[in-house]
């Protein structure tokens, strides 16, 4: 698999190129020397040239060389963005990631809510770490991770609380890691702090100044790329007194992911970062991979009719704008880029989340069934932008009468 896709990437189109300009030369040289006319020998080349730039220039560039060669970016700092030996090294390097079997986080796996009414220091522990898993089923990808999941640990602090933030780099890794906190006021909202060597570790200690659901993410120049391998998560600092008491809480965050590959290519693929730069990605999905919350079992989000459910949503991006919209439901409450200290809105079909940023949204479910999750610019849906909500328990027909047909296709 491994070998496959090395020779997919780097070499089958420069082996290509090279074997037909090697048969080119050849062949002109063959013809060179049964003519010694300076025209024949002029038209000759110029043939073999033109036919060389029309036919195997264009295709011959093998796409993924692209950035980190060719490419140009005017980023921080551009010459720690991409060089083309990370790409070797990780070929090189490829036995020592950990082969992760379900890259998802958990959408239930969150803290529970903040019953203490005094500040404390909170202590956070995250570890990044490059792991290969699947994107989509049979798609491998190199993520890289905060604590081996997409999104990272959700954590969860109070207003005014000091966090400790110990901050580990997996020895691993073949790149530098860092966190910038959403929640931080200060350079880099620390990741000029935490900035860590693979098996290194840095700490850092703030103090959480203003309430909201903040996206914390890595910040290693480029972050961009960072984030389009899956380094990003979401941080609670919750308001004074708490929030508004739910039944159930779940953990959604959305993300891009570039691969060299076409939607649904199999096998290994290598990151994209010309696509990235395009803003095109191939997959867009929640929390890590294709189907990660659609099912009743494994990550299931599951609710009973007369909840009262919250979705804390974020936006990995790293360049797309999220509709966040539940099908079937209607937000009884929607904190409006995650700010917890203005009124929400209320009664709200669709929320805009920015990339880089939250919302936080609640409902009560009122009738069973399944409720899909999804970003509302759709075509996304079949890059795998979409998860499923699951009610159970009693139906009211004066609410919603009529009989469900089974799911078409599929
Ligand atoms: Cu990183």
């Amino acid at each position: 698999m491994v070998l496959l896709s090395l020779l997919s990437y780097i070499f089958v189109q420069t082996l290509g190129l090279a074997i037909a300009f090697i048969a080119a030369a050849v062949l002109l040289y063959i013809l060179l020397r049964k003519s010694h006319s300076r025209l024949v020998t002029a038209l000759l080349v110029a043939i073999f040239v033109g036919v060389s730039i029309f036919f195997y220039i264009p295709n011959g560039l093998p796409k993924g060389l692209e950035y980190p060669a060719f490419l140009t970016s005017y980023g921080p700092s551009p010459s720690l963005g991409l060089p083309f030996s990370n790409v070797i090294q990780f070929f090189l390097h490829f036995n020592q990631f950990e082969k992760v079997a379900d890259i998802a986080r958990d959408p239930n796996d969150m803290p529970p809510p903040i019953t203490r009414t005094a500040t404390t220091t909170v202590h956070i522990d995250i570890t990044a770490k490059e792991v290969i898993s699947e994107v989509a089923p049979g798609v491998y990808f190199n993520f890289w991770t905060f604590d081996g999941t997409v999104p990272g640990p959700f954590e969860r602090v109070m207003v005014g609380d000091t966090v400790v933030v110990t901050f580990h780099n997996d020895k691993t890794s073949l790149h530098h890691h860092t966190i910038d906190f959403h929640a931080v006021i200060g350079p880099g909202g620390g990741a000029s702090v935490l900035m860590a060597e693979p098996g290194e570790t840095k700490t850092l200690t703030f103090t959480a100044l203003h309430a909201g659901l903040f996206v914390y993410h890595c910040a290693e120049p480029d972050a961009a790329n960072h984030m389009a391998h899956g380094q990003y998560g979401l941080i609670l600092v919750e308001p004074k007194g708490g929030l508004p008491k739910v039944d159930k809480e779940f953990y959604v965050m959305q993300g891009e992911f570039y691969t060299t590959g076409t939607l649904g290519k199999q096998g290994l693929q290598i990151d994209d970062t010309g696509a990235m730069l395009d803003g095109n990605p191939q997959y867009i999905v929640f929390n890590g991979r294709t189907g990660a919350l659609t099912s009743t079992t494994t990550n299931a989000m599951n609710a009973t009719v007369g909840q009262k459910v919250r979705i804390y949503f974020g936006n990995g991006g790293v360049n797309l704008i999220s509709s966040f919209h539940v099908i079937g439901e209607i937000f009884d409450h929607v904190y409006e880029d995650a700010s917890l200290t203005s009124p929400p809105l209320t009664d709200v079909q669709t929320t805009l989340v920015p990339a880089g940023g939250a919302t936080m949204v609640d409902f009560t479910t009122r009738e069973p069934g399944n409720y899909t999750l999804v970003d509302h610019a759709l075509a996304r849906v079949d890059r795998g932008a979409w998860g499923v909500l699951h009610v159970s328990g009693p139906a009211d027909t004066s609410i919603f009468n009529g009989v469900q047909q089974p799911m078409a296709g599929h």
